[in-house]
């Protein structure tokens, strides 16, 4: 890492190259990023570094529902098409993201009565997961269905159809695909807490009841405001025990702006606790970023004051926190 001194004040600066060996190359878990098909095929920088560094891919919006089925029975693949093209074309895997959320629902669906949601439900992830039968390496079934407590969500579809959609969405999407990995995908389920607790609870009852859930994702946004969380590894370690794999599906550490070396030191060490961790636990099998470049990426627009939360800068250079991942 270089730090030079302008004008009596210390300013990190990037070196111009990446490490000579890409990431994925360093290590035997997956290591992806989220991608947005526009920047995908207008931005050559964007994915020339994309294809080097990574090899699996997120679709970051291109999979919703709002996204494939905004109107009822008009479909729009092309963003999905196109990443899993790219996928396939650069020997990358694919995370489907994600098939049952209550968010990015289209209000048609929300507004549909109990038994027609079931059915349409049931046809949206059979449509998706056929399509991409077999170019899926893993799929993101169910997101965020626990509130911080543990406690589950309201959602419509708990709301008219009962807790048990859950084990009823990954039995079709099994059906569908039977090769793909089925995860449910949650945040702020780094460490061990009550929502933790309630989804190891929730995926124990749903392995004996043989229903087909094979991971857990573990988002893995943080911010360097807050402690780095408790008890992770202990956490990735109790799900291996119970049989499913885990992943880091959504890595990100967001800074108060502007950054500087102390807090991209510290976000540097908390992407290696994640990274580390992941490494460390036997049934980690996936390191994913949400997005790799600060030039895309959510944070700023969902918590203003904060961002530069990812691996590399809005210049594509490599940040301490790349660093600290490939020494
Ligand atoms: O990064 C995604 C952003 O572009 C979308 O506007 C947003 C819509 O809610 O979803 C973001 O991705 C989310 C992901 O799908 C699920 N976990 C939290 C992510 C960040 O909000």
């Amino acid at each position: 890492m270089a730090v030079v001194v302008a004008m009596g004040i210390a300013v990190w600066q990037a070196p111009a190259a990446a490490a000579s060996v890409p990431l994925k190359n360093i290590t035997n878990r997956y290591v992806g990023s989220a991608v947005a098909a526009t920047y995908l095929a207008s931005e050559s920088d964007y994915r020339a570094v994309l294809t080097r560094e990574f090899d699996n891919v997120t679709p970051e919006n291109e999979m919703k529902w709002g996204t494939v089925e905004a109107v009822r029975g008009q479909y729009d693949w092309s963003g999905a098409d196109a990443i899993v093209r790219y996928a396939q074309r650069t020997h990358k895997t694919v995370r489907g993201h994600t098939l049952v959320w209550h968010s990015q629902l289209p209000d048609w669906v929300a507004a549909l009565p109990a038994d027609e949601l079931r059915g349409v439900l049931r046809d949206h992830i059979t449509t998706e997961v056929k399509r991409y039968k077999g170019k899926i390496r893993a799929w993101d079934v169910v997101n965020e269905i626990f509130n911080e407590d543990g406690t589950r969500r309201d959602t419509v579809f708990r709301q008219k159809l009962g807790d048990g959609f859950v084990a009823d969405v990954f039995r079709w999407a099994h059906a569908a695909d039977p090769g793909a990995k089925l995860y449910l995908n949650d945040y702020n389920i780094e460490g061990v807490n009550p929502k933790s607790d309630a989804v190891y609870d929730l995926v124990k009852t749903l392995r004996r009841q043989g229903v087909p859930i094979d991971g857990v994702g573990i988002q893995g946004h943080l911010s360097i405001q807050y402690g780095f969380p408790g008890e992770y590894r202990a956490n990735l370690a109790r799900f291996a025990r119970i049989g499913v794999e885990t992943a880091v599906t959504e890595a990100d550490v967001r800074i108060p702006t502007p950054p500087d070396p102390a807090k991209l030191a510290t976000q540097a060490s908390y992407f290696g606790q994640l990274w580390d961790g992941c490494h460390a636990v036997s049934r980690c099998v996936e390191f994913t970023t949400w997005g790799f470049t600060d030039r895309h990426s959510w944070v700023p627009d969902v918590f203003p004051g904060e961002g530069a939360a990812c691996l590399f800068d809005e210049n594509l250079h490599p940040k301490p926190a790349y660093y600290r991942l490939n020494p």
